[in-house]
């Protein structure tokens, strides 16, 4: 018998990420930040009976999933661009509570602008400000709030103020404005700083649920991960060296004198607005399905688990599609998760111009592992190629498609590089035909990756040779 013990307020029971199976892990490395502060917004909304009501505006960063795990409204919105969305929700429909969850890249850097008017402007929105000093999802680039001499991945020396300037102070500034209501800083790199920022999260939204205007709470919290600190070192560098530039503690509480506010309606009608940029039906676009019509074109789908050199597959498949004089796309795709992610990559080769690098229909597909496997082998055409490393076990090729399992892994393995499994792979498909390239090309498209680097070159070159001789061994 199942036994909830303890359920999170206001998230989700489990998180089944990108049609996956149901979880209740978070993407979220462990030591984070984002989850804590998942945790208090979820309990607050909850507890304030404003989940009906609430929308959140996830930011382009780590917290890009918050849709997974809050049960609440989603807005999804481009990097930097959430109080601009924020304002339009906040200002269509006057009952929302509208919830603004961003990072400091996003904030406080590409949305600078944005956050100061908006602020200024007084919208009713409450901003969550995630300040962990490094662009996260990135791989940890230095963000406005990186410390003095704090190293990152773009500042390895150490943040020196005469190249990059001084560490951005957002409570202070947004203090400065006549129209906020509620200004706080706070942090959780333990229990006793989380229990405050409990309280801050609370008022923020107590606010919102009484439509009096602008709340901004920054929450210090730890990246362990661009860090690369255990979450006890983390804690500490929270505690003594963050709190020290940025001093915790309330900036402004207005609420008790705020007035609810009162936004005309009418000019951002639906009817209104779709008369301003002229939306009919017939005025909508009709997508083209990848833009190679004809041309010869070769449509390739490479997918697997970040790490199994997924996109550079695809990138030696394009160059030595440059090397052949064809035109050529290589449109990667990956998860914004720090760990485990999974990737895949298009890539496109013609003998005309190509329209767009999306592709909807794959004549080749590579897949790594299982999942990639199951995700994409219904887009493959009839007579298409299905190319996958013996690991992912049985599984039964649908009758329309041709599906080949090779010892790619085991190949590199046995050749010394297992991390060249993706070469393996590639040279079986060259024994498959089905690329149209040249052994010369190919060679091209490996010189091309890794001619700065002649032993890692000749490595790829055998094991390049070894993965054509097992196809053509098995596949006559
Ligand atoms: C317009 C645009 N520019 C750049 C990026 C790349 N990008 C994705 S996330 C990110 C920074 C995220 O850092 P932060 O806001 O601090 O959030 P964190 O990941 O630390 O939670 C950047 C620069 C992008 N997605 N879109
Ligand atoms: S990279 Fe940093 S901010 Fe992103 S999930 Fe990992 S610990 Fe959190």
């Amino acid at each position: 018998m199942e036994q909830v013990l303890c359920q999170t307020k206001g998230l989700y029971r489990d998180f089944p990420r990108k049609g996956g199976p149901a979880s209740t892990a978070t993407h979220y490395c462990p030591g984070c930040g984002h989850g804590v502060i998942h945790k208090l917004i979820g309990e607050a909304l909850a507890d304030l009976g404003l989940q009906d009501r609430a929308v959140i505006i996830s930011p382009v960063g780590c917290a890009v999933f918050a849709y997974y795990y809050f049960d609440t409204g989603h807005v999804q919105c481009a990097h930097g661009r959430a109080p601009a969305v924020s304002t339009g929700i906040s200002r269509a429909q006057d009952d929302a509570v509208v919830i603004s969850y961003q990072g400091d890249g996003d904030l406080a850097s590409i949305g600078m602008a944005e956050t100061l008017h908006a602020a200024n402007r007084g919208e009713k929105i409450a901003v969550f400000f995630v300040n962990n000093t490094v662009y996260g999802m990135t791989g940890g680039q230095m963000a406005p709030t990186t410390l003095i001499g704090e190293r990152t991945s773009t500042s390895p020396h150490g943040r020196d103020p005469q190249e990059c300037g001084y560490p951005v102070h957002m409570c202070e500034l947004i203090n400065t404005l006549h129209a906020p209501v509620f200004v706080e800083r706070v942090s959780v790199s333990d229990i006793a700083h989380i229990r405050v920022a409990r309280k801050a999260i609370r008022k923020a939204l107590e606010i919102q649920r009484d439509k009096k205007g602008y709340s901004f709470v920054e929450i210090l919290s730890p990246c362990p991960t661009n860090l690369k600190m255990s979450a006890t070192e983390n804690a500490a560098f929270v505690n003594e060296q963050m709190e020290k530039e940025f001093p915790l503690g309330n900036f402004r509480d207005r609420s008790e004198d705020a007035t609810p506010i009162a936004r005309a309606q009418s000019v951002y009608a639906k009817e209104e607005l779709d008369r301003i940029f002229d939306l009919r039906a017939e005025n909508t676009a009709v997508p083209s399905v990848d833009g190679v019509a004809g041309g010869n074109a070769v449509r390739l789908k490479i997918a697997g688990f970040g790490g199994q050199g997924v996109l550079s597959f695809g990138l030696i498949v394009a160059r030595a599609g440059v090397a052949a004089g064809r035109h050529v796309s290589w449109y990667p795709s990956y998860g914004p998760e720090q760990r485990g992610g999974t990737s895949n990559c298009a890539v496109i080769l013609a003998d005309r111009r190509i329209g767009s690098p999306v592709i909807e229909q794959i004549d080749v597909l590579v897949a790594f592992n299982r999942p990639s496997l199951e995700r994409f082998i219904g887009d493959v055409r009839e007579g298409g190629l299905v190319l996958v490393d013996e690991s992912v076990g049985a599984f039964e090729a649908p009758a329309h498609v041709r599906m080949v399992f090779a010892p790619a892994q085991r190949m590199a393995r046995e050749a010394g590089s297992p991390k060249a499994l993706n070469t393996a792979m590639l040279g079986v498909l060259a024994a498959c035909g089905d690329l149209g390239l040249s052994d010369a090309a190919l060679d091209g498209g490996l010189l091309e990756s890794f001619g700065a680097r002649p032993k890692l070159l000749d490595v790829n070159r055998t094991i390049l040779t070894l993965g054509k001789e097992w196809g053509t061994r098995h596949l006559a």
